[in-house]
């Protein structure tokens, strides 16, 4: 039998290629899964794009005949039920798997536990809870949403030392220096939609993408909370809407308009009030958001930090001041007490050339 230690090893090596998968996967998590058979790893896999193949289908097609007798290491629970191919925990077994370490467990209905189940059941010897708390932190986006139907929210702020995101006549461009961009740019890749406020878009026209060499092909969903239907076609949101996805929550309706956005692959989807954020994740979690970057302007992060949704903060921070007069990163939040104020515990800080980012957690 292994050792504990051994088998955290393994599991991390199995978490950092689950890692790859964020982003790409939704509406599924992203799962790594390890073969090791006399100290050697003969298969590694991870989530494919799309959700399909499953991690451990990728690990079993590399190692073939030789995972007779080798331990699986699954970041999360393998699978109890029948999608595109048969379930992962069967196809453990019959490949011959004589020990499964586990991270976490599938909330997922159609596995929790059953999976556990299916390989204890056939014999292998089972063990879960290895590096538990990394494998439901990274996957914390498809817990959410299986568990509370909302995807996880990063609000993604770059302001100047002051908390400040643009002068007061709107320039924004340049703040933080380019290895923060870029960072923010790799923090776009691992996520499956990143929303904006309509002010954003009329201001900036901006892309929303991913532009770093090699991960052009990882941007995620834009989606614009537009209560006014503002969104004009000639956006560049819109005219790429066919290959982005872009979704458009309004509550003004204007049929000639929605229909004009529609036709370029827009999605518009009318609520009753695009501030009531509890009716807007419920929506993209039903679409099969899992984790969205929150990036602007000041009101949609205030009202994000107000309705308790800002999950995570990403703030870079550039040592610029613009002072009073600039445009706050963070809008009223109306508070009367400090008391109130909406907390988080700051995870890590790091140097990116002259800026700083600093990544919280909302303090639950
Ligand atoms: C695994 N390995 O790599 C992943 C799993 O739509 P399907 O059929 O692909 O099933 C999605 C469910 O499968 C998802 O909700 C989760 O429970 C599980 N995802 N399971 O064994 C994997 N991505
Ligand atoms: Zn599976």
């Amino acid at each position: 039998m292994a050792s504990t230690s051994l088998d955290e090893t393994y599991m991390k090596a199995a978490l950092g290629l689950a890692r790859r998968g964020l982003g790409t996967v939704a509406p599924n998590p992203a799962v790594g899964c390890i073969l090791v058979k006399d100290g050697i790893i003969i298969g590694r896999g991870w989530t494919q794009p799309g959700g399909r193949p499953h991690a451990e289908t990728m690990a079993l097609g590399q190692a073939g005949a030789a995972a007779k007798g080798a331990t699986a290491y699954v970041t999360l629970e393998p699978c109890a039920h029948v999608g595109k191919t048969g379930p992962c925990a069967e196809a453990l077994v019959n490949a011959g798997i004589s020990r499964c370490v586990m991270a976490v467990s599938d909330p997922d209905w159609r596995v929790a536990g059953k999976g556990l189940a299916i390989l204890a059941n056939a014999g292998v010897e089972t063990r879960n809870g290895v590096c538990e708390m990394e494998a439901a932190q990274l996957n914390r986006g498809f817990f959410l949403r299986v568990s509370r139907e909302r995807p996880l929210f990063t609000v993604k702020i770059a302001s100047t030392l002051d908390g400040r995101i643009a002068l007061e006549n709107g320039d924004s461009k340049w703040i933080t220096g380019s290895e923060a961009r870029r960072f923010g740019h790799m923090l776009r890749a691992q996520h499956d939609g990143i929303l904006v406020g309509s002010g954003t878009v009329l201001a900036d026209d901006p892309m929303l993408d991913c532009r770093l060499a090699g991960l052009e092909g990882r941007s995620p969903a834009p989606i614009i909370l537009d209560g006014t239907l503002q969104l004009k076609p000639s956006h560049k949101l819109a005219q790429r809407a066919a290959t982005r996805g872009t979704v458009v929550f309004h509550q003004v309706r204007d049929a000639a308009k929605e229909a004009a956005l529609q036709k370029l692959g827009v999605e518009t989807v009318a609520v009753d009030d695009t501030r009531d954020l509890a009716a807007v994740s419920a929506i993209l979690a039903e679409r099969g958001f899992t984790r969205v970057l929150v990036e602007g302007g000041g009101q949609v992060h205030a009202s994000f930090l107000k309705a308790g949704f800002a999950d995570r903060i990403a703030h870079f921070s550039a040592a610029k001041a613009i002072g009073a007069d600039g445009r706050p990163a963070i809008g009223d939040l109306g508070l009367a007490s400090l008391g109130d104020a909406p907390h988080f515990n700051l995870e890590t800080i790091r140097q990116l050339g002259p800026d700083i980012l600093a990544s919280y957690v909302k303090a639950e």
